[in-house]
């Protein structure tokens, strides 16, 4: 729709913000341009508020306020692109699909399906996320799909799984929050990354709640807390055990929920019997006395609840930390009880529904496993297939990368994903996609990835494309469509369906509405352990959201998660022992890389930043990327405050200015991810993995920092 149109409009749309998990609910109204003013001509300005819903309570913040600016940008992309010696030109879809399903069929005679990837996003509505894990499986026939949620939620979601045997961010109600009396928020910054979440927590405190912050810098959260353990970077698992640790020396368990609830209490407990309170506080960086103030706050308070996100979850022990921390929920009892439980903070707007329906490599709808031969059976039905048609599973996000890069996998499809900024080693993955025989990125812009590619597919925004998004706390929400597609972009599912017509497989992929496919996903999750089968988009408009599971139409849907039992066959928790499989390996600070880089967000900027970027008043509130560093440490290298210094690791490095900061810990330095080029933090970071979980050791990474004036006019 062009600039002029909306304006003539001028009616109130009615929409959802695309970025991260709270899902606020957005209201528009397009402002007409005054004559005579200085705005960009391409550019529209909307008055933008918040409206009422369950989760924020009709708030809004600066990122959701804003985001209109990057839909109707000038950027966006129109029309197909194709690349013709060397460059990128426009063409028609006919040509575009035609080209990526020649290549498809190509590679299948040659190499068959497994040399094709596909790499999705939690971005992405529930309806496109299913849609793309059964385009995959059975369009194409490849066992190789995964997803940026890889990076983001798996580790919470393997530790959830093992200790309650099933998987949902929050396992308690927002409207849990106030009512808990002590709080633990372990490497996670709800102040610039879930912003109106905050009231929750704040009420909280006004009711006298103690709260408790891990978190290796003094965040805009962590001026909440009444006990900040400024812990090392990669020290949650030791810290959290050492917490269990002192609740036990002093009484502090819970031994009627130990015994009634749980298994595995005595191995948690013999593993901890090694443990050097002294020394272990000392690793972690951080007071014994505190860590024994912070315990016993937790374990002695009536209810509490205890909440992880990435600075915990993206390590290489990500799993295990996370278990260690979970293993305090159980000693505790604080869970299944209003105004307790357990909560892994998810990030992206679906970053929970986006892991539930199949983009996963070794799930399918409904988090069923692709290893399970009953699991097979039922979908198998659903899509109309034999279960021997679905291939087995495949392999996670990085590890993708690796099998692009030594040429295994030929051609990668990409939506909803920038991975040559996000995955870690950047500067491998990069040189990996280049040499692909064929990469198509459907996106919105011109994303650092789709520079690369060899097609790229215009795609609709979150204000033209309808569909469920699932929010952290398990509520299933419908985003309405409020304006018509622009130029000649396509809903991704419609483009799915197209691709699937070309393959010869349309009869798999009929379904006209991104209704009708959530009609198709409802089947699909019945009776699996995220079962939507009792969600329908009439409910969710007449309710404004639904939450997981919900067996009927009747049912009401579980906010307060393990009142009665937990997910495991026998209805007990288990207790995680660290030794269960082992950790990735660490990267020490040592000779020639004396710091450790840790990295995360910064309120304005949402992940790769493709979108904020291209907002002008979010763009402006940072204009670039910088590292963060303790005025001690720069001192001590001759660093002032704002000068360009390259930060380098083992793997690579990035350029930045200097950001002189007292709040972070000497011994780390810190790094927003919202950039790319030669400031993508990710050129330094690592490509080990956690064993269990495969996630990457983003958080970190042994580095030293050189001023660029002394490398000799380099
Ligand atoms: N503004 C904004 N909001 C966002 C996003 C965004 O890009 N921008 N992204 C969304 C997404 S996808 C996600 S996943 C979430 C992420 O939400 P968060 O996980 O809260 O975000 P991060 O900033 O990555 O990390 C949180 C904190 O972990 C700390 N940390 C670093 N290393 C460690 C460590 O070893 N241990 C501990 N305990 N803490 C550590 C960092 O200092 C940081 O303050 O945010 C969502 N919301
Ligand atoms: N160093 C470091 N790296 C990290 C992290 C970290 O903390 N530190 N965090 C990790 C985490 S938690 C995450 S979630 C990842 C995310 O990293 P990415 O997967 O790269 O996420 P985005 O930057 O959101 O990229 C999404 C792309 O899809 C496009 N897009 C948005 N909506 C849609 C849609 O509906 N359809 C289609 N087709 N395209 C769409 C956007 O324009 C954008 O180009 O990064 C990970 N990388
Ligand atoms: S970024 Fe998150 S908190 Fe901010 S408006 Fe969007 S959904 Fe709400
Ligand atoms: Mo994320």
């Amino acid at each position: 729709m062009s600039v002029k149109t909306l304006e003539t409009e001028l009616k109130t749309l009615h929409t959802q913000c695309p970025y991260c998990s709270v899902q606020c609910k957005l209201a528009l109204t397009p402002e007409p341009q005054q004559a005579g003013s200085e705005r960009a001509s391409d550019s529209i300005f909307m008055k933008s508020e918040g409206l009422p819903n369950e989760a924020s309570q009709g708030r809004a913040c600066v990122k959701g306020l804003n985001a209109y600016q990057h839909a109707v940008n000038g950027q966006r992309l129109l029309e197909p692109l194709i690349r013709r010696g060397g460059t990128l030109e426009p063409c028609s879809w006919e040509e575009a699909l035609e080209a990526i399903t020649d290549g498809w069929k190509k590679l299948m005679l040659t190499d068959g399906p497994d040399s094709i990837g596909f790499y999705g996003g939690g971005s992405l509505t529930n309806e496109t996320a299913y849609w793309l894990g059964k385009f995959a499986r059975i369009a194409v026939g490849t066992r190789l799909i995964d997803y940026n949620g890889r990076f983001c939620m798996s580790a919470a979601a393997s530790a959830g799984v093992r200790s309650f045997g099933l998987d949902r961010g929050l396992t308690f109600r927002l409207s849990d929050i106030p009512k808990a009396k002590c709080i633990i928020l372990a490497g996670t910054n709800v102040a610039e990354c879930q912003p109106t979440l905050m009231p929750y927590f704040n009420e909280a405190k006004a009711r006298g709640a103690c709260i408790i912050v891990l978190d290796p810098r003094r965040t805009k959260t962590a001026e909440l807390a009444d006990i900040h353990l400024q812990l090392k970077p990669g020290e949650d698992a030791r810290l959290a055990a050492l917490m269990l640790r002192l609740i036990l020396d002093e009484g502090l368990e819970n031994r009627g929920f130990i015994e009634a609830r749980t298994e595995g209490f005595e191995e948690a407990v013999r593993q901890l019997e090694g443990i050097d309170t002294a020394f272990a506080a000392e690793k972690c960086g951080v007071k014994l006395e505190d860590v024994r103030l912070a315990a016993a706050a937790y374990a002695g308070a009536e209810t509490a609840i205890l909440c992880t996100a990435r600075g915990v979850e993206q390590q290489t022990d990500g799993h295990e930390a996370v278990r260690q921390f979970i293993n305090l929920v159980l000693a505790t009892g604080h869970i299944g009880r209003e105004g307790c439980g357990y909560g892994a903070i998810t990030g992206q707007g679906n970053g929970q529904g986006g892991r539930e329906h199949g983009q996963k490599a070794d799930q399918l709808p409904g988090y069923r496993s692709i290893e399970n031969p009953a699991h097979r059976e039922y979908i198998a039905g659903i899509w109309g297939v034999d279960p021997s048609d679905i291939p087995g599973k495949g392999v996670s996000a990085f590890e993708m990368m690796e099998l692009v890069h030594d040429g295994t996998i030929q051609s990668l499809f990409v939506m909803g994903s920038n991975p040559v900024v996000s995955n870690p080693h950047a500067g491998f993955v990069e040189e990996g996609l280049r040499g692909l025989n064929q990469l198509v990125v459907a996106d919105m812009f011109m994303s650092e990835t789709a520079l690369l590619a060899d097609v790229v597919l215009p795609v609709t925004s979150y204000l033209e494309n309808e569909g469920t998004l699932t929010n952290l706390e398990g509520r299933v929400l419908l985003r309405e469509a409020a304006l018509p597609a622009p130029g000649e972009c396509r809903h991704d599912w419609v483009i799915l369906n197209e691709l699937a017509a070309k393959l010869g497989r349309g009869e798999h992929f009929n379904c006209g509405s991104s209704e009708a496919i959530f009609t198709e996903l409802r089947r699909a999750s019945r009776g699996g352990d995220a079962d939507y089968y009792g969600i329908t988009y009439e409910r969710i408009r007449g309710e404004g959201g639904v939450y997981w599971p919900c067996l009927s139409e009747e049912e009401e849907g579980c906010g307060l998660m393990f009142t009665d039992g937990f997910a495991r066959p026998n209805g007990r928790a288990q207790f995680g022992v660290r030794s269960e499989a082992g950790t990735g390996p660490r990267d020490e600070p040592g000779s020639g890389y004396p710091l450790l880089l840790t990295n995360g967000r910064v309120l304005p900027h949402y992940l790769t930043g493709v979108q904020t970027r291209r907002s002008p008043s979010l763009a402006a509130r940072e204009l670039e990327s910088f590292v963060e560093i303790h005025p001690a440490t720069a001192a001590a290298l001759g660093i002032a405050d704002g000068e360009w210094v390259a930060v380098s690791s083992r793997q690579g490095e990035f350029s930045v200015r200097s950001r002189l900061n007292d709040r972070i810990r000497e011994d780390t330095v810190f790094a927003p991810m919202h950039w790319g080029g030669k400031q993508n933090v990710n050129l330094a970071t690592r490509p080990e993995l956690d064993p269990v979980c495969r996630m990457p050791g983003f958080k970190t990474t042994a580095v030293r920092i050189t001023p660029l004036r002394r490398r000799g006019g380099r």
